[in-house]
């Protein structure tokens, strides 16, 4: 039984070695090979992956909504007070368009211009000291957004703009909106 089980398998062996080549089994072997490096370079999807990282945007939208500091006029980063350079009067008794009691606004000013990211409009934007009483000391903002060096001085904002007032002591700045910019 042994001798007979033998004699097949080398009969088949024969037969298999007589029907293919070494070349041909090479051959095979490096496609098998070759196809298995180059799997992973097919265009697979990887779209899920990378909106896993980073959630895209709905097409026509703002990438990033509004802060809830940009709609805060106590807050540094509201969004007119992109050029401001002072204490801010809405921490001092009056609003962010309006000296606190007591001051006066300030003749000449000095000018912005920022964007609005509510209703994505660009506005011309007045900041005016207010006058007339010792500095606030509260809510101090320093934002330089599109400001121009010292010799434009309608467009810095480090000048004390009380200087034309009768009492020249500043206390706080406002901002107040004086229309939209054309683009
Ligand atoms: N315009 C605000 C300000 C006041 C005093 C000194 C510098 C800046």
């Amino acid at each position: 039984m042994q001798q007979r089980l033998d004699r097949l398998v080398e009969l088949a062996s024969r037969g298999l070695a007589r029907r293919t080549s070494r070349r041909g089994l090479l051959g095979a072997f490096g496609m098998i090979l070759t196809g298995s490096a180059l799997m992973p370079l097919l265009p697979v999807s990887r779209g899920a992956r990378a909106e896993a990282a980073e959630p895209a945007a709905a097409p026509g939208t703002a990438a990033k909504p509004p802060s809830k500091a940009a709609s805060d006029p106590n807050s540094c980063e509201y969004w007119k007070y992109c050029a401001i350079d002072g204490f801010l009067c809405s921490c001092c008794g009056g609003t962010s368009s309006s000296c606190p009691p007591g001051t006066q606004p300030s003749p000449i000013t000095w000018i912005g211009t920022c964007h609005n990211p509510v209703d994505g409009r660009d506005y011309i934007v007045s900041y005016n000291d207010c006058c007339g009483k010792t500095s606030c000391g509260s809510c101090l903002c320093n934002r330089n957004e599109g400001e121009k060096p010292m010799y434009r001085l309608s467009l810095n904002n480090d000048v004390n703009w009380c200087m034309a007032n009768d009492n020249p002591n500043y206390h706080c700045s406002v901002s107040v909106i004086l229309g939209v910019a054309s683009k």
